[in-house]
């Protein structure tokens, strides 16, 4: 998704924007620019293309102590060099760099266009700098302006502003896209994501949707829609510049699947009570009674937190015996849901910052409902918004493909099973085993790690194939899921994932020796019923490649990764995965971090 970022101080601007937007490419941009304000003037470089090529156009000397930049993520208007952001008002004065859609656009277009407005850009978010281009000779302050243009727009946006007019001032705006204010030493920092700013600073503030902030050297000012002033306490983010850098490995997804040892550990650190053997969660807000007062359990997340939501749905019903199911957020939001008291809700985002899952949490908060977030980015939108959660503490996950905060968030559910498991029927033994099961998994991560050599050897050979099917029965089905996401989304192969039970129904008139199946096998209850469908799947020529806790004479070839206990296989058996689709990906030559059509937090609709 787009990103932004805005610099106000002593040094140069443009360097240091370069550098920011460098940080934000991982989220996936077609498009980057930025303008500086020297001596009130303008100056500005946009291209179609990455970061290094506006690099490439920025004059060394390129001065100017206030500065904002963009990497765009077209959503109207193809990338190109003009439709890259910013974008100016007709007199050159105002420049302007935007994330989000602007819904009434075209309204807003034509109107100025009757006023002699003349548009360069096919883009929505033009639109803006004409707005408070028009605005700002009637107002004392940039900030006054850019409130006023806003009040015209009906969307969604992060923006940063510049004036001419006025060097050493920027303002900025949030209304569904994220923006937080970085504080230096007599200099300010904004952007789209903390990525771009910790090199310089770990004080943060986020602004909330509907807040505007005024960032000069030496401080900021935050205001609501209706010029109230707000006060905002910064925070220190804990994460650090060198979480971002890719640690000597080929590419951030194979780093982050092979943090998952120690991500794992830091989401358990803590949390396990070997006295009464229950989950330490003091982030859920909720005492023993309110744990004990819920009848059901609704989770909502987009992509793969969907999947790891389902993983998680089936360890609440498990352990604590609570009807759960999980859905995405992004149809929830849609269907004028039923909200009810007794329901449990959680929200489920590595960025905290997913539109489609944010638009849910507030959809449930109007309607009363109770929601936990379970949230990688500390202080993140969603994080606010809900009534408690639990961190992940996994670290920033860079590549768009989710890995470490998949498995994160599958053990933080078994966290939220175990106590919501403990304060009803699950027994103190049973509390025990899980416990137990919990802090063996990062010793059984770094064991399937091991075997890289031999998963890579059969992503290559299965590489080829025009389409996977992949396959599991109740715990091992979201596993599927999330096997056929991962390699859909990295290496373009095409992949279905069925539950094992459902092949009859359907899909199995589909299975021929040009059409392999992965199948999910843990031993569990289930284990015959699953050797039954490799079975029929081998009479129909098909290939298999099983993953689970043994070899079968069915399959061609088997992943065997250690058994822990049943209810917590499907986070083990998801890493194998993980591995498959990288190196599947990486065989067909594909850009692994940075799949073609999709971005990190997908903070649009
Ligand atoms: N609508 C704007 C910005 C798009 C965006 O925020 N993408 O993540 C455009 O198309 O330029």
């Amino acid at each position: 998704m787009c990103g932004i970022v805005a610099y106000v101080g002593s040094q140069d601007a443009a360097p240091i924007l370069l550098e920011g937007l460098q940080r934000l490419e991982y989220r996936g941009y077609d498009s980057a620019g930025l303008a500086v304000v020297n001596a009130k003037s303008l100056r500005t470089r946009k291209v179609k293309g990455r970061v290094a090529d506006l690099a490439a156009v920025v004059p060394a000397r390129f001065k100017g102590g206030s500065g904002i930049g963009h990497t765009r993520w077209a959503t109207h208007g193809v990338p190109s060099d003009v439709n890259a952001h910013p974008h100016l008002d007709q007199e050159q004065r105002i420049a302007v760099v935007h994330n989000g859609i602007i819904e009434n656009a075209d309204e807003l277009r034509r109107r100025l266009e009757a006023d002699g407005i003349v548009f360069e850009s096919e883009t929505d978010s033009e639109v803006l700098s004409h707005l408070i281009g028009s605005t700002v000779k009637e107002t004392d302050t940039l900030e006054e302006a850019v409130r006023r243009a806003l009040k015209s727009v009906v969307g969604t946006y992060g923006i940063a502003v510049v004036d001419s007019h006025r060097p050493g001032e920027i303002v900025v705006a949030r209304n569904g896209s994220p923006i937080v204010l970085g504080i230096g030493e007599k200099e300010m920092f904004a952007a789209s994501d903390v990525a771009a700013l910790i090199r310089y600073t770990r004080q943060v503030v986020h602004l909330e949707d509907g807040e505007l902030a005024v960032l000069k050297a030496d401080g900021f000012n935050t205001f609501t829609s209706d010029a109230r002033e707000t006060a905002k306490e910064p925070f220190t983010v804990d994460w650090e510049a060198g979480h971002y850098d890719n640690g000597g490995y080929e590419h951030y997804l194979l780093k982050e699947i092979s943090e998952q040892p120690d991500t794992v550990a830091r989401t358990l650190r803590g949390r396990l009570d070997d006295r009464f053997h229950i989950a330490h969660l003091g982030g859920l807000n909720m005492d023993p009674r309110e744990s004990r007062s819920f009848r059901r359990v609704k989770i909502i997340g987009c992509g793969s937190a969907y999947y790891s939501g389902q993983i998680g749905a089936q360890l609440i019903e498990e352990l604590a015996r609570i009807p759960a199911d999980a859905e995405p957020a992004s149809e929830f939001r849609y269907r004028s849901p039923v909200v009810e008291a007794d329901t449990l809700y959680i929200a489920i985002s590595q960025s905290g910052e997913t539109y489609d899952t944010l638009a849910a949490v507030q959809e449930l908060k109007r309607k009363g409902g109770r929601v936990l977030g379970i949230v990688n980015t500390v202080g993140s939108a969603i994080a606010r918004e809900c009534d408690g959660g639990v961190y992940l503490h996994a670290g920033p996950e860079v590549s768009v493909a989710s890995t470490k905060a998949f498995t994160s968030t599958a053990v933080a559910f078994a966290l939220i099973a175990l106590h919501l498991g403990r304060v009803r029927d699950l027994s103190p033994a049973d509390g025990r085993r899980i416990c137990d099961g919990l802090r063996k998994l990062p010793e059984q991560i770094k064991e399937i790690l091991t075997q890289e050599e031999h998963i890579r050897t059969l992503a290559m050979k299965y590489a080829d194939a025009p389409g996977m099917m992949f396959v599991g029965r109740v715990r091992g089905y979201p596993v599927a899921r999330e096997g056929a996401q991962k390699l859909k989304e990295i290496s373009y192969v095409h992949a279905e994932a069925y539950p094992a039970s459902e092949l009859k129904h359907g899909p199995l008139a589909l299975i021929s020796p040009e059409l392999p199946t992965v199948a999910i096998v843990p031993d569990d209850e289930l284990l015959d019923k699953n050797l039954t469908t490799l079975g029929e799947i081998r009479a129909r020529e098909g290939r298999i490649l099983m993953v689970g806790h043994r070899t079968a004479d069915a399959a061609d070839d088997c992943i065997v990764v250690p058994k822990n206990e049943t209810e917590l296989d499907p986070i083990l058996l998801t890493i194998p995965l993980q591995i498959f689709a990288y190196h599947a990906a990486v065989a067909l030559g594909r850009d692994v971090d940075r799949p073609r059509n999709l971005a990190k937090s997908v903070t649009v609709e």
